[in-house]
């Protein structure tokens, strides 16, 4: 039963739309500009780098907090999985904007930052260097979310973190399938 309901709540959280609030209190509708898309990218593309880094905080604790909510509750690994991927559809789903949400690469970091730090650590020596490199987010987040199951895979060892892992992951990389057209077309929004 209080399964059930950490489920419920961690989704509820994912489904604050840190960016479009934020947006909002500066009289910006970050869903009308730049890709048009709520997370942090978007927003510090169309209004600024503060509020960018903010959403990317508020973003990545709505992963994060559940996950060690649910831990220091007692949950099972099985049920942390459960709670942590509750969260990410929240963000991607959202429940307060008709099912329609962001891409899931900063609520994912703070999931798997509650799950598995070190898979973490591998996965931003892919996403730091793509992104020096090309100067896309959406390329260096599709690239890190190849990696990020494997990392957990290896060191964790255990089906259910990896299990998540791959939904997550697979559900990242379908989020920016537009991302992807926009890559291949050549007409992708650089960082800088
Ligand atoms: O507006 O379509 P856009 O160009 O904004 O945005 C594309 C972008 C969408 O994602 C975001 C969140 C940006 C977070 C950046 C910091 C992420 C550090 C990532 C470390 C690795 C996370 C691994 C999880 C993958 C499943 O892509």
């Amino acid at each position: 039963m209080k399964e059930i309901l950490f489920v419920l709540c961690a989704y509820l959280l994912g489904s604050i739309p840190t960016g479009l609030l934020l947006g909002k209190a500066f009289g910006i509708d970050i869903r009308k500009q730049g890709s048009g898309n709520i997370g942090a990218t978007n927003v510090y593309r169309t209004a600024g780098k503060k509020l960018g880094i903010l959403t990317l905080l508020g973003d990545c604790l709505k992963g994060l907090l559940p996950v060690l909510i649910a831990r220091a509750a007692g949950l099972s690994e099985a049920m942390i999985a459960g709670v942590a991927l509750a969260a990410f559809l929240g963000h991607v789903y959202t429940v307060f904007l008709g099912f329609k949400g962001g891409k899931g690469v900063a609520t994912a970091l703070g999931v798997f930052l509650g799950i598995s730090p070190l898979a973490i650590l591998l996965a931003l020596a892919v996403f730091v260097p793509v992104l020096y490199k090309w100067r896309y987010v959406s390329l260096a987040s599709i690239t890190a979310a190849g990696v990020a199951p494997l990392a957990v895979a290896v060191i964790e060892q255990r089906v259910e973190p990896t299990a998540m892992a791959l939904v997550i992951s697979f559900i990242v990389v379908w989020r920016h399938r537009e991302n992807i057209a926009r890559l291949r077309a050549g007409t992708e929004n650089a960082f800088r």
